[in-house]
Parts: structure tokens; sequence; C-alpha cells
């Protein structure tokens, strides 16, 4: 997806950057990635701990991921790993030695816990993908307001932290706790602009799963994503995966702050769809993701062989049955044929899949399609909802062989 002029330019500029320090190099750092949609041209951008990301905002920062990232492997490596904010305050000089998290509310020993006090707590891993309720919005037609999103905002990582329940259970939960909320250190810098909030709840914030992480895939979180912790909810939209968390709050009743009641709402139908341009009747907040998978090794327009056996490569995941099965379509859809499954993270994690085609001299069109435990498969036709929002159709990559 990154044009082969911007691959150059951006090479220029990494190497104005070594042979004369950032300053020049920012002034020659014109590098550009072009998603697939109308006014897709994004700058390439590097921000501390990153490489070079797709910006779509700067105000706050909004990263995403470059797609050719996704076929380097099921983990995302933390300098590709996708960054969403919606606050500009944004913690840049937070002193870990001084962090604490603040466990308040509806407990029976309210806790100051410092970092060290968490990291002497028993840990836990899980591989889990992180995927923003807007991942795809860019592709909705028609077209719906929010970022404009390609399939880059999304990232798989093997988080290590403490369980949220071990947390909430030394604070000692009280009887009729309903809700915990979560609030990170990041602060809005206009006004009008509401703290951002997020609210899980008691049992699911109790099921051993929800972690409170300090490392991502072997090391410290990077800034962007949350240093010095984050809530990591497997399964669960990003909206969730509250970063620099340093105030949990039990609470009694259903949290109605804005990123709850106003924000990240679906509307409350099977498909969280309404006929494209319609008005949800009701709405809940969103949840867990669908299933999804995509092809990683071809992009759209690649041009391959004919009569040659083809590998066609990607990921699969969903928010937690996991992956039963992979197909592939070359006739539209008519017959599918199985890929192979590729490594087992985890059922929260990208599951690898590969596949091997011949096809014949000509235009192409691969689909793919995943199917999970629960039986669970992607639609053929997109469906919409007004916050663009959950898009999971099946993926078409358009090839020539020849
Ligand atoms: N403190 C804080 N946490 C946050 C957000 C935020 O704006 N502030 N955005 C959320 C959203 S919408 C997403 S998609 C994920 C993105 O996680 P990442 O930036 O680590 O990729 O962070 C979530 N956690
Ligand atoms: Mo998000």
């Amino acid at each position: 997806m990154i044009d082969r002029r911007s691959l150059i330019t951006r090479s220029a500029a990494m190497a104005a950057t070594a042979a004369f320090g950032p300053r020049l190099a920012r002034a020659a750092d014109a590098a550009t990635a072009t998603l697939p949609f109308g006014n897709g041209e994004r700058p390439l951008v590097r921000y501390p701990q990153k490489r070079p990301l797709i910006r779509q905002t700067s105000r706050p920062p909004q990263l995403e991921t470059p797609f050719e990232v996704f076929d380097e492997g099921p983990i995302t490596p933390n300098d590709a790993f996708f960054v969403r904010y919606h606050l500009a305050g944004i913690p840049y000089d937070l002193d870990p030695d001084k962090f604490t998290l603040d466990v308040s509310g509806k407990v029976d020993r309210p806790l100051k816990l410092s970092l060290a006090e968490i990291k002497a707590m028993p840990a836990s891993e899980i591989v889990a993908v992180n995927q923003c309720s807007g991942n795809s919005r860019s592709f909705f037609d028609p077209r719906v307001a929010g970022g404009q999103l390609g399939n880059g905002a999304m990232g798989n990582a093997r988080w290590r932290g403490v369980a949220l329940k071990t947390v909430l259970d030394r604070a000692g939960v009280q009887a009729g706790a309903r809700q915990v909320t979560f609030n990170g250190m990041d602060v809005p810098i206009v006004d009008r602009t509401p703290d951002f909030v997020k609210a899980l709840d008691i049992d699911h914030a109790r099921d051993g799963e929800v972690l409170l992480a300090y490392a991502m895939n072997g090391e410290a979180l990077p800034l962007l994503n949350g240093f010095p912790l984050r809530l990591v909810v497997p399964g669960f939209y990003g909206t969730y995966w509250v970063k620099h968390v340093d105030e949990i709050t039990v609470i009694d009743g259903a949290f109605d702050g804005f990123w709850m009641k106003s924000a990240y709402r679906i509307p409350d139908t099977d498909c969280a769809c309404v006929e494209p341009g319609a008005v949800p009747k009701a709405t809940v907040p969103i949840n867990r993701f669908d299933v999804r998978s995509f092809i990683t090794n071809l992009a759209d327009g690649a041009k391959v062989a004919a009569h040659a056996p083809l590998v066609v490569r990607g990921i699969a995941f969903d928010g937690g049955s996991g992956i039963r099965n992979v197909d592939l379509s070359v006739d539209g859809g008519t017959t599918w044929q199985d890929a192979t499954l590729g490594e087992d993270l985890g059922r929260y994690s990208f599951r690898p899949w590969q596949a091997t085609l011949t096809l014949p001299p000509g235009a192409h069109a691969i689909k793919v399609r995943a199917t999970t435990t629960a039986g669970e498969t992607q639609p053929a036709a997109a469906r919409w909802n007004p916050a663009g929002y959950m898009r999971n159709v099946i993926e078409t990559v358009s090839v020539t062989a020849a």
C-alpha cells in the first residue's frame, strides 16, 4: 500500500536523518502512503518509539499501521503498533517511579499501588488483538464521519500484567457493585471535550482475563500505547483498552459518562447494522469483535504468475471463540477452498493461515472468509451503521495472472 515513490522518498529522509540529524530530516520527510479510497493520501510520520506510520490526525495523534506489517507474522511489532487517542493532552513526561494506580469506590480497602507493587503481584500473559471500533471505516458506503481509517487500526501483541481480578480482590469489592470505571492520565486540551473514561460490568472486570498490562511483546509498553499501564480487554474493541490507566473506580450503577452513553454505541440489532443512511432506533455500547480475515501477502492489483503455485497467506481473528477455518474463493464465492491454519497463539490472537492457488491467465478476485468455532462467519455484503464500526465484510483482493 506504500507506493514505490514514497518508499524512495522515505529512505531519502532516513538517510538524511543519519547524515544530518533530525532537523534536516524533518524537512525532507515527505513520505506518504496512499490508502485505497478517495482522498486516501496520508503522510508517513515517525513518532517516538515508532517506525514511520500513517498519520491520520496529529492532535490528538492517530497513527495507522501500514498494512504490509501484518505479513511480517502474527505478532505486531511494538514500533509498528497503531496509536489512537481522543485527547491531545498526552502524559509525555510521566515519571514511572511516581506513577500510582488508585482503586476506590465500592471497595473495602481503597488502594494506591506503585508500579513496583503492581509488578510484584502474580503476572499473567495473553496474546490478544487490539482493534479500533472504526478500523476500516473509510470503506463504508455511504461514507461516514470519523477517522478515515484503512485496515491498519489493529494489532496483535503478547500482553503481560496483573489480572484486574487480582487487584479488585485485593481492594475487596463490596456487595452491590455493578460496574468498574477506568480513567487514564491523558486530558482534554479544550473544555468541551469530556475526559476519556470507560466502564466494564463487574463480572467482566473480574473474569480473570482482563489485564492491567505493563509489558507488550516482552518490553515496557511504548509511551503511545499506554505506558506505564493499560487495560487489556481480550476480544473487546480497543475503546475499552484504557491507556495510562491510573484511576479505577467500582460503582453501584451503570456509568453514564460521554464515552459510554453517547459515543461508541452500535445499533441494538442482531447485525449491529441498519439500512445505509438510517438512524438506529436503539443503541448499546460496542463490545466484542466480529470475525474478520485478511490476505496479507498480496496487495490489490498484484501481478502474479499464471499456472504456477501461488502462495496466499494472511490472518484471521474474532472476539474470542477462536478460528475454526479460513476459506478462499476465486469464483465470486460460489465454491470455497480450505486454507491451512498456522500457529495457535490463543483464541484472542491473530491466527495465521496459508493456502496455495493455481490461477489461469487473466484477472481474478480472491476472496477470504473465516469461520469461528461458534459458527460465526463473515457477510458477503458489507453491513452499515452510522459510526462506521465493526466492518467485517468478506475481503477481496484483485490480482492479474500472466
Ligand atoms: N487513555 C486513553 N486510552 C485509550 C484511548 C484514549 O483516547 N485515551 N483510546 C482508546 C481507543 S478508541 C483505542 S482504539 C485504543 C487504541 O490503542 P493503541 O493506541 O494502543 O493502539 O486505545 C484506547 N484507550
Ligand atoms: Mo478506537
